[in-house]
């Protein structure tokens, strides 16, 4: 089944998403019909284990159009094998620093003889066994995004770039801001100095790149230099910015 997102970055075109920390289905299927181009289901720092992320992947496909992705928390093969199984096609890695583990993560999502990701006869991301070229054509329709998060990260861009099948980037800014000495300003000058110059690094090496970033001036300037993911605030966020001004009208 044609990946539309891993199309739609690859001909530079702007993904606007929105990123999800509550791990809630009935969240997933509302925001499915939203309009937005992708969701993030967290499975990082949001509290979703492996079978909550498969019933949002469920609501996802009954909601709307929105593509999921989704973040796994870490790069553990056996993991990566089962979020594959279980019908993701577009996968966020957070902490990838180097070219070696680039490559282990690409050879994850692929099968033999491309690489090591195991093979199951009938997993949802099949239909079930319904596709039936689901196994041989799958590869090409799977986006794998790395998240460069740390200054080991940085130095290793353009060589992390060159490697087929790494097909995005995703900036975690509150990370990089921390390994940049930042910690809890993601927002600092020199950290946004940072983010845009590395956007720019994996612009020119033909990759797409994308950053989560709820500041509506910034995300602008973020479009203008050509960032084609951008994650534009959260569930959790919008929940409680919502339930904060209804309130504050009465009291
Ligand atoms: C970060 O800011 O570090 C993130 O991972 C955001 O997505
Ligand atoms: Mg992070």
């Amino acid at each position: 089944q044609k990946n539309h997102f891993k199309h739609a970055i690859k001909n530079n075109s702007v993904q606007l998403g929105l990123w999800t920390q509550l791990g809630s289905y009935i969240a997933a299927e509302i925001l499915s019909g939203c309009g937005y181009d992708f969701i993030g289901l967290d499975a990082e720092h949001g509290p979703s284990e492996y079978i909550e992320i498969y019933s949002q992947l469920q609501a996802c496909a009954a909601g709307g159009p929105t593509q999921p992705i989704v973040r796994i928390p870490n790069h553990d093969i056996s993991l990566i094998k089962r979020y594959l199984d279980a019908g993701v096609n577009t996968l966020m890695v957070p902490q990838v620093d180097t070219v070696e583990q680039a490559k282990a993560l690409v050879s994850a999502v692929r099968y033999p003889p491309h690489g090591v990701r195991g093979y199951c006869g009938a997993p949802r991301a099949s239909g079930f066994g319904r596709i039936k070229n689901y196994a041989t054509t799958c590869e090409e329709e799977i986006c794998l995004i790395v998240m460069p998060e740390t200054t080991l990260a940085l130095e290793n861009i353009e060589a992390m770039a060159a490697i087929d099948g790494v097909d995005a980037f995703f900036i975690g800014p509150g990370d990089l801001a921390a390994s940049l000495g930042y910690i809890g300003q993601p927002m600092h000058p020199e950290v946004i100095k940072v983010i845009e110059e590395t956007g720019r690094r994996i612009k020119a090496a033909g990759k797409a790149v994308g950053i989560l970033c709820t500041d509506e001036a910034q995300t602008r300037r973020y479009i203008e230099l050509g960032f084609q993911m951008i994650a534009i605030g959260s569930d959790q966020g919008l929940l409680t910015k919502g339930a904060e001004q209804l309130l504050a009208k009465f009291r």
